[in-house]
């Protein structure tokens, strides 16, 4: 049988398909659809120092191809997660990364700075910082915006932290690559591209916005070809190792983002439709491999001519 592991800088995943932050919880509500640990890693919702409570509703909006979201970050806060979540996570036997968002780099830092003293540091396999909330009032994507504060955020991070460290970065900025060096930079190990591209839907006879923020994050198979062309840019222009994610609804999609230069991907919007999606793109990636010859995924990454 064909290998499916990946090597993501210093992580070493079993598959490449990991849960996308935000779509997954913290894995308890996966677990009547299937076993969280068939994914090669997961990414619990984004975590707060302090709990927060989200956004008016309503907050998802389905649009052509897609759908918005303005969840706000609603999230139980720092020592809710340590305490109720974290345990349950530990036990699905698979990759574990906490997606760790804060209004200012101190926040970000004593959260990493914790999560060292849980169990030795061996509480989580690594972090992910999301840089590129589209919904939060500050912070998030400010810092995904600008090349020197995401530098100086991962570097802050960094010396804080053992754990390798994937960068969330956000699709909207103009140069992305400028971006992504910069936290290659800063000590990032992995790079994850993209969050949500912010939209807007309105109800035109109301002449209102129909999320009550106005703007939203985009996700689902819309946005696939702009991340799609992303990752491949940031493949190019960065030595460190990238994490597809956008519109990702099946394993022909999976396959696209490896050979645009991802080494690995994440699964999101799919999962609100079909909850065992993961399981699906699976069985079909051993297939496309066994049809084409090839011995591992890793064979995979990159081809693109
Ligand atoms: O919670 C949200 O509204 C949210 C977050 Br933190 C994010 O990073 N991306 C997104 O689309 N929504």
């Amino acid at each position: 049988m064909p290998s499916l592991a990946v090597t993501l800088g210093p992580l070493r995943a079993k598959n490449p398909v990991f849960s996308a932050s935000g779509t997954f919880g913290y894995g308890e509500e996966m677990e009547p659809f299937l076993n969280p640990g068939v994914y090669g890693g997961i990414i619990g919702k984004s975590i707060s120092i302090k709990p927060r409570g989200g956004n008016p509703t309503p907050r998802v909006v389905e649009t052509a191809s897609g759908m918005l979201n303005s969840i706000g970050l609603q999230n139980p806060g720092f020592d809710a997660f340590l305490r109720d979540y974290l345990p349950r996570m530990r036990g699905y036997g698979t990759l574990l990364v906490v997606n760790l968002v804060g209004d200012t780099v101190d926040e970000y830092v004593e959260m990493a700075r914790r999560l060292e003293e849980v169990e030795g540091g061996e509480a989580v396999d690594a972090l992910e910082l999301n840089i590129s909330c589209p919904n939060c009032p500050q912070g998030g994507m400010e810092f995904g915006i600008d090349p020197k504060a995401t530098r100086l955020l991962v570097e802050r991070v960094r010396a804080a932290s053992r754990k390798p460290i994937l960068a969330k970065l956000t699709p909207n900025v103009t140069d992305i690559v400028s971006i992504a060096r910069a936290a290659e930079d800063g000590g990032a190990d992995v790079l994850t591209l993209t969050n949500t591209f912010v939209g807007m839907a309105i109800d035109w006879r109301k002449r209102q916005a129909i999320l009550p923020a106005r703007t939203g994050g985009l996700s689902g198979p819309a946005i696939k070809p702009l991340s799609l062309r992303l990752v491949w840019q940031v493949a190019r222009g960065c030595n460190i190792p990238v994490m597809g994610i956008g519109g990702i609804m099946n394993a022909d999609d999976v396959m696209d983002f490896l050979v645009a230069g991802a080494r690995a991907v994440q699964i999101g919007t799919v999962q609100f439709v079909r909850p065992r999606a993961v399981l699906e793109i699976l069985e079909d990636l051993h297939r496309f491999l066994e049809e084409e010859g090839l011995d591992s995924i890793e064979q995979v990454v990159g081809t693109i001519k």
